[in-house]
C-alpha cells in the first residue's frame, strides 16, 4: 500500500489543517506542494483529480478527497490510532457538535477570510474596512463557543479545534483584543502550544504578510 499523498500548498489554511490533522495522528504521507500562484491547480491533470480546482486533496490508493474537513475526518478514522479518536468522537452527539464546528469553519470563519483575499491575490488592493470588522463576528461566535470550554467542543482538543486555529490564525490581521477576547486568546495560545504546531506557523505567518499591509 503507497503512502496517502496530500497536495497543497503553506499558505492555505484548510492545507494547513490537513498538515496538522497529519501531524497529531503521526500519519506517513507524502505532501506535494500545487503552486496555485502559478495555476498549478488549473492543469488538466489537476483537474481531473479534483474538478474543483481547490487544495488541499488527499490521494489514498488512487482515490481522491478535496476539502479540508472530509480529509481531516477521513485520516483518523482510517489512519489514527485508538487514543486519536478522541479527536473525531464516536458518539454520535459529540461528533454532530465536532461537525457543526467544521461546518462553522467553511461557512463562517473560511468565507470571511475568502472574501478578503479576494482583494490580495492577484493583485494587492485596499481590503474594505467591513470585510475587517466582518471578521469580529467570526470571533464573537468562537468566543461564546468557548466560554465554558478550553476547545471548541468540551474540554479535549478535536478536529475542530485543529480546522479553526489554522484558519484564524490567517484572520488575525483584524488584531485580537484579549481583554474583548479572553477565551478566545487562551485558546489560540493553547493551540500553539502543540508539540507539531510549527507546522501551521511558516504558512500562516506568510498568509498575513500579504494581507495585512492591504489593512488598515
Ligand atoms: N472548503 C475547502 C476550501 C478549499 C479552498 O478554497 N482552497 C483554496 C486555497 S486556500 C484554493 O484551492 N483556491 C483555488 C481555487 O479555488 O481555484 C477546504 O476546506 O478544503
Amino acid at each position: 500500500m503507497s503512502k496517502p499523498i496530500l497536495y497543497g500548498i503553506d499558505p492555505s489554511p484548510p492545507t494547513r489543517a490537513c498538515l496538522l490533522t497529519a501531524k497529531a495522528i503521526g500519519l506517513d504521507f507524502e505532501y506535494k506542494v500545487v503552486n496555485l500562484m502559478a495555476g498549478e491547480h488549473m492543469t488538466e491533470e489537476f483537474l481531473k483529480k479534483n474538478p474543483q480546482h481547490t487544495v488541499p486533496l488527499l490521494e489514498d490508493n488512487g482515490e481522491y478527497i478535496a476539502d479540508s474537513h472530509a480529509i481531516c475526518t477521513y485520516l483518523i478514522q482510517k489512519y489514527g490510532k485508538e487514543k486519536d479518536q478522541l479527536l473525531y468522537p464516536a458518539d454520535l452527539y459529540q461528533r454532530a457538535l465536532v461537525d457543526q464546528k467544521l461546518h462553522f469553519d467553511t461557512g463562517v470563519l473560511f468565507t470571511k477570510l475568502r472574501a478578503v483575499m479576494k482583494y490580495i491575490l492577484p493583485t494587492p488592493k485596499k481590503v474594505p474596512e467591513e470585510l475587517v470588522t466582518a471578521v469580529y463576528e467570526g470571533f464573537d461566535f468562537l468566543e461564546t463557543f468557548l466560554a465554558n470550554s478550553n476547545y471548541l467542543v468540551g474540554n479535549t482538543m478535536t478536529v475542530a479545534d485543529i480546522c479553526c486555529i489554522a484558519t484564524v490564525s490567517s484572520l488575525v490581521f483584524a488584531p485580537i483584543n484579549p481583554v474583548k477576547y479572553p477565551k478566545l486568546t487562551d485558546w489560540i495560545k493553547r493551540m500553539k502550544q502543540l508539540p507539531y504546531y510549527e507546522t501551521n506557523e511558516n504558512g500562516a505567518s506568510i498568509l498575513l504578510s500579504l494581507v495585512k499591509p492591504h489593512c488598515s
